[in-house]
């Protein structure tokens, strides 16, 4: 009940901000793109993380309007950023279902592209697969009309929750990225590995692009090169940096 009375005045009182984790190609170590995490400066009780306080605008609904301002931010950022000459960093954005499934989303967004001049094919909306499965019916038009705008489509925290293979051949979809849960285990547990494996195969025969999240060795990397995948995000690559941070690293080697 404390968490929601303050989340409800953290917009008005500024107190939300986000970071941004980047999206390697392992290879080149190029940043092909970069993750927008939400954090909450509580004036009270220091930086609170999103899995604390999102299922609770979840349940209030105060997900609306907070899930407009990060697009909204992500957006403008990402503009100031292709402006500044690393004009193809894509953002990726992770959206709620309830946001989904709101009946304006799509003019919504629609309307923070042309307004901040970012481009809708910079732009990756993160949808989790466990959430987005369950209302297949509701979510699959309005990912459509996405992705007839331009925008790509990221499936989160993937195996995790369970796409049917029917469901999987008719996502409109760009990206899978493999849960964290198996790439912390790929070195340990063969059958983590087979099923990161499996992922990535799978993924690449849909013509999907596939990145690996939570990767925390090299070793993890070298793993995940064997096996195909060219993609990943994690605290060995870079943790989430502040977006100063990120320009000056840019600048600096790209
Ligand atoms: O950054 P961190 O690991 O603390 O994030 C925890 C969870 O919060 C993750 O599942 C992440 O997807 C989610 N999350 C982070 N930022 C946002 C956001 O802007 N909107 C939504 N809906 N979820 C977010
Ligand atoms: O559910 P989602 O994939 O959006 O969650 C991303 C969250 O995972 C972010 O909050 C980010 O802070 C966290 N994260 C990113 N990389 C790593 C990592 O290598 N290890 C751990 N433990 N968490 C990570
Ligand atoms: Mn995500
Ligand atoms: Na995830």
């Amino acid at each position: 009940l404390n968490l929601e009375h303050g989340l409800r005045k953290a917009l008005k009182k500024n107190e939300l901000f986000l970071v941004y984790q980047p999206q390697v190609q392992f290879h080149t170590r190029k940043i092909a793109g970069v993750e927008a995490l939400l954090r909450w400066n509580k004036d009270s009780e220091g930086i609170i993380s999103p899995g604390e306080f999102i299922p609770i605008a979840e349940d209030t609904g105060m997900i609306l309007p907070i899930g407009e301002w990060v697009l909204k931010n992500a957006c403008m950022q990402g503009s100031k950023w292709h402006q500044n000459g690393f004009d193809d960093l894509l953002i990726s954005v992770n959206i709620s279902v309830r946001q989904l499934l709101e009946e304006s989303f799509v003019d919504r967004v629609e309307s923070i592209l042309i307004e901040t001049h970012f481009p809708a094919s910079s732009l990756e909306l993160e949808i989790t697969e466990s959430t987005t499965m369950e209302s297949m019916e509701e979510t699959l038009p309005v990912l459509n009309r996405l992705r007839e705008k331009g925008i790509r489509i990221s499936i989160d925290d993937f195996g995790t929750g369970y796409s049917s293979l029917t469901y999987l051949r008719q996502l409109p979809v760009d990206t899978l990225k493999i849960d964290k849960m198996f790439i912390d285990d790929i070195l340990t547990d063969p059958k983590a590995g087979a099923i990161a494996k499996t992922i990535i195969d799978m993924g690449h025969n849909l013509s999907f692009h596939v990145i690996a999240e939570g990767i925390e060795s090299c070793k993890q990397i070298d793993f995940l090169l064997e096996q195909g995948c060219m993609y990943g995000q994690g605290y060995h690559l870079f943790k989430p940096l502040q977006p100063e941070e990120l320009e000056k690293y840019l600048q600096e080697n790209m």
